[in-house]
């Protein structure tokens, strides 16, 4: 890469080092002041290049919140933050008998992407102290993999399924528009909360408040049932096979077997468990007719046939065939998505020619960085360079001519959200490092 990126890797170590705690790194500087699980896997992946120490404290300190039956949660409080809304009391993780008490954590998960921050920490730092740090990681990595195998599982099939929408890391996508309007719930069910999102972040680029509603009413559903699964998945409106978090298990557990080798240890469950996802993806999530795969919803035993990007990212596990790689390019390079002979700034999350889409809603239509390196990373595995070559630029220049923001306009490239993201900083540092465009 010809241009030199020294000032925009110096400006996205800033965000990184303005928002670390000093045991992990907040997502942004006011709106998440905690430490949430898949962000942190990004952030790893983007310290791992240029401080593998700090890499490393940060998911040792995520992992200090891992339950005792396996479980990440998706935030692990800190203490000293106290402007977030739900906060660690709202969730009555004393109620399981899995959770620990320090530090406090929520009771739900995110998509598992830390044994692929682990295999990137080891790949691209000093190997003695990574294979340290390997060791250190691979029971706790195995526990939280059985944990998602075991509870998460039940059809036996690979496809782990999701029962709140925050645990897809997509939380208002219109993938759950259906499911969430048909809970309802009588106001006293409601349990109390109060919104501080939209006092940091404009209410316009923030989920609705009937969405907030039921994002509650889906937490007390988990501590009602004191934590356990088998309770919660009787008792839960909202179970749902995420295509997003099942890709990343296959990539995940890909990394965790090769993991297992370099540590002289049996990669084969972890082999078993990839091998089963992808084949579940493929045989029972793909669509043909619109070249894309899609979430299943285990209440109403049907497709959720949702245009949204999440449906190309198993490109990023190699899950596809080549033969159906090159048609999800295809169906990429269209209106809906992102067209290569028109001006186009990266993949929106959502088609831009289906109802509900917006250019500003969250995960509702805005490009997100993390999506788009994973796009990135799956079309360079297939070999499909133009396409990947244009999202790779598209990523550099929304934070270098717009800012290190949570998401992007996709027709404007106008910034929204949280400014100074965290996961859009390290995935553009991973970017850069990689093609050696720091000088
Ligand atoms: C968003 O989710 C949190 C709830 O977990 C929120 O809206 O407060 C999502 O974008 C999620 O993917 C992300 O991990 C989190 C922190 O960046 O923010």
């Amino acid at each position: 890469m010809a241009k030199d990126y020294a000032d925009l890797a110096q400006q996205a170590k800033d965000v990184l080092e303005g928002n670390w705690l000093g045991h992990a790194t907040k997502p942004a500087p006011n709106l998440y002041p905690h430490q949430w699980s898949w962000d942190s896997a990004f952030i790893a992946i983007g310290y791992s290049h240029f401080n593998q120490s700090r890499a490393e404290k940060e998911l040792r300190s995520l992992f200090e919140g891992q339950w005792q039956n396996g479980l990440v949660p998706h935030i692990v409080f800190n203490p000293k933050a106290k402007d977030y809304s739900p906060g660690p009391e709202f969730w009555q993780t004393r109620r399981s008998p899995y959770a620990g008490r320090k530090p406090l954590t929520s009771g739900i998960i995110q998509p598992p992407v830390h044994a692929t921050a682990v295999l990137h920490i080891y790949e691209y730092g000093k190997k003695k102290r990574a294979l340290r740090f390997l060791k250190e990681m691979f029971p706790k990595l195995q526990a939280w993999h059985e944990y998602l195998y075991r509870d998460r599982n039940p059809d036996g099939d690979g496809l782990l399924y999701i029962r709140h929408p925050w645990e897809s890391g997509q939380d208002n996508s219109p993938i759950w528009d259906q499911a969430l309007k048909r809970i309802t719930i009588k106001p006293d069910d409601i349990p109390l909360y109060k919104r501080v999102d939209t006092e940091i972040v404009g209410n316009e680029d923030r989920p609705s408040n009937a969405e907030y509603d039921r994002y509650a009413y889906l937490v007390k559903v988990g501590y009602d049932n004191n934590y356990n699964e088998e309770r919660i998945r009787k008792d839960c409106p909202f179970l749902i096979k995420d295509v997003l978090l099942n890709t990343i298990a296959v990539k995940a557990n890909r990394d965790l077997a090769e993991i297992a080798l370099i540590l002289d240890k049996d990669p084969t469950p972890f082999t078993q468990w990839a091998d089963l996802t992808a084949r579940s993806l493929n045989t029972k999530l793909w669509n043909e007719e619109s070249s894309i795969y899609f979430d299943f919803d285990m209440t109403t035993n049907s497709i959720i046939e949702s245009h949204v990007a999440a449906g190309f990212t198993p490109l990023f596990a190699g899950v596809p065939s080549r033969e159906r790689a090159v048609k999800i390019c295809d169906r990429l390079n269209s209106n809906s998505f992102c067209r290569l002979d028109h001006v186009c700034l990266a993949v929106p999350s959502y088609d831009k020619e289906k109802p509900g889409f917006s250019p500003n809603r969250y995960w509702r239509g805005p490009i997100w960085i993390n999506v788009n390196w994973m796009l990135y990373r799956g079309l360079k595995h297939y070999a499909l360079h133009d396409y990947a070559e244009r999202v790779k630029k598209s990523m550099l220049k929304l934070p270098e001519e717009c800012g290190i923001y949570e998401y992007y306009d996709p027709d404007t490239g106008r910034g929204h959200g949280a400014d100074h993201f965290s996961w859009t900083a390290a995935l553009l540092l991973d970017l850069l490092y990689e093609e050696d465009a720091i000088v």
